[in-house]
């Protein structure tokens, strides 16, 4: 049996929220917004440009395209200096080893991620050739919870949405999923993601004869 087996990136892979959000607390700091660990969890799953919204919003602030444009770039550019010493340290744990799993059962792997700096953390966590199609922010015109992303990450792999798996931290990611009518598997708290078919902690609470379960339903 073949089943496409669908990573989302930040808070699945890896942990990059924890950048992105100290990139939008100073752009929030200059704007004088206030913006704590409580509010960045709204930006979890969603778009760059959906984030400054939402946070321009917590401070009620209103702004020009041009002005909004500026801030999109320095967010952009304080994130990424964040990203230049990652490496496969930050991979988060149990990771790596389910993907190994799927690689010697030969099951096709995607990433679908909202992330338009999704290849580059791939490559620099030594990831990126477990990964038989990538699709992120840059190939999609439609955010989770619209399914698009997943939709065309099972349709590279040539699965069909109904055997495809879907790994998602963000409660929008879990919704995008189970709207796509794929297997939601969320990971992170069951009071947040209850709408996933199934709930992980993290990956090092998955086992292996688990996802053979998958494989073989
Ligand atoms: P970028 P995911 C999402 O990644 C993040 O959760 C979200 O916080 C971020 O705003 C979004 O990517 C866009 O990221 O600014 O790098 O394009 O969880 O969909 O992998
Ligand atoms: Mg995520």
């Amino acid at each position: 049996n073949t089943k496409a087996f669908i990573f989302d990136l930040d808070g699945v892979i890896v942990d990059t929220a924890k950048y992105h959000y100290l990139a939008w607390q100073k752009i929030a700091n200059e704007l004088n917004i206030e913006f704590t660990l409580e509010h960045n969890e709204l930006l979890k799953g969603v778009s760059r440009v959906r984030s400054l919204d939402i946070i321009l919003e917590l401070g009620k602030v209103t702004a020009s395209q041009e002005d909004k444009d500026q801030w999109l770039v320095q967010k952009n550019e304080e994130y990424l200096s964040y990203l230049v010493d990652m490496n496969e340290s930050e991979i988060l744990p149990g990771v790596f080893e389910i993907l190994k799993f799927l690689k010697q059962n030969d099951q096709p792997i995607a990433l679908g991620s909202a992330s338009k700096n999704a290849r580059p953390i791939l490559e620099k966590t030594g990831l990126l050739s477990y990964f038989d199609a990538v699709v992120d922010g840059n190939d999609v015109t439609n955010a989770k919870p619209d399914p698009e992303v997943f939709l065309m990450a099972a349709k590279l792999l040539k699965i069909k949405p109904e055997d495809s798996i879907v790994f998602e931290d963000s409660v929008a990611g879990v919704q995008a999923a189970n709207i796509g009518n794929m297997t939601s598997i969320g990971i992170g708290e069951a009071t947040t993601l209850h709408e996933a078919k199934y709930i992980f902690n993290d990956f090092t609470a998955i086992d292996t004869q688990f996802i053979e379960e998958l494989i073989n339903k």
